[in-house]
């Protein structure tokens, strides 16, 4: 019988290392012989929104965009590309997503729309397997190289993000990660979870996000 893959999604706030320790379990794996990849949310690279989130990001957009269709185009771009992720699963790939629907949510309940609004366009994505939440206080990844650089970038909004991440608290996928451990330290965390994961969700079927 095939396996299928999980799918291990990393969430937190702008450079709470999710990038980094993303990069570490795809070598982690490949070394180990199990098929992985990364996908990266939003993906720049996808051809209908993929530029337009981009501008937004770096504030090179001249098109006046609302926080609404801005909401919709982060979510557009996971559905464009659910069909290849559930193909990759099937085929026994793990698939290490940078980001998800979490950031989607919160990152727009930040701006101060409803929820309401905000979780339905989620529904239907693929439900995930682990979400390894990078938990960090936004005055310490204020002073790591490179924050600023971005749209929603500011520790005040930051701050708001990680309120809003405590709604998934609950959930059964949910683990919470320590970022402010050293690379390594986290990385053994990350791995121990994952080697825990993976024949344990190997025969399970593929299920959506429902609520
Ligand atoms: N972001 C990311 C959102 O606002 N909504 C989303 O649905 C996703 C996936 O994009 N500041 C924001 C969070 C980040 C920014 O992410 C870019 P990254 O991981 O730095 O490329």
């Amino acid at each position: 019988m095939t396996t299928r893959g999980a799918l291990i999604v990393f969430e937190g706030l702008d450079r709470s290392g999710k990038t980094t320790q993303t990069e570490k379990l795809l070598k982690y794996l490949n070394e180990n012989g199990k098929k992985a990849i990364i996908q990266r949310f939003p993906d720049r690279s996808e051809p209908l929104t993929g530029s337009t989130i981009d501008n937004y990001l770096r504030n090179a957009s001249c098109i006046n965009q609302t926080k609404e269709a801005i909401h919709l185009l982060f979510s557009a771009n996971r559905w464009l590309l659910r069909q290849k992720i559930e193909e990759l699963l099937k085929e026994g790939t793990n698939v290490i997503v940078d980001r998800y629907s979490f950031s989607g949510v919160t990152y727009t309940l930040s701006k101060g729309v409803s929820k309401q609004f905000a979780c339905p366009p989620e529904l239907g994505l693929i439900r995930p397997d682990a979400v390894l939440y990078f938990d960090v206080d936004p005055a310490v990844t204020a002073k790591r190289g490179g924050f600023g650089d971005e749209v929603l970038e500011r520790t005040d909004f930051q701050q708001k993000v990680r309120e809003n991440m405590k709604m998934f608290e609950n959930q059964s996928y949910w683990k919470k990660i320590n970022a402010n451990e050293t690379i390594d330290e986290v990385h053994k965390n990350v791995c121990a979870i994952v080697n825990d994961l993976i024949p344990k969700v190997a025969t399970n079927p593929i299920e959506s996000l429902d609520e």
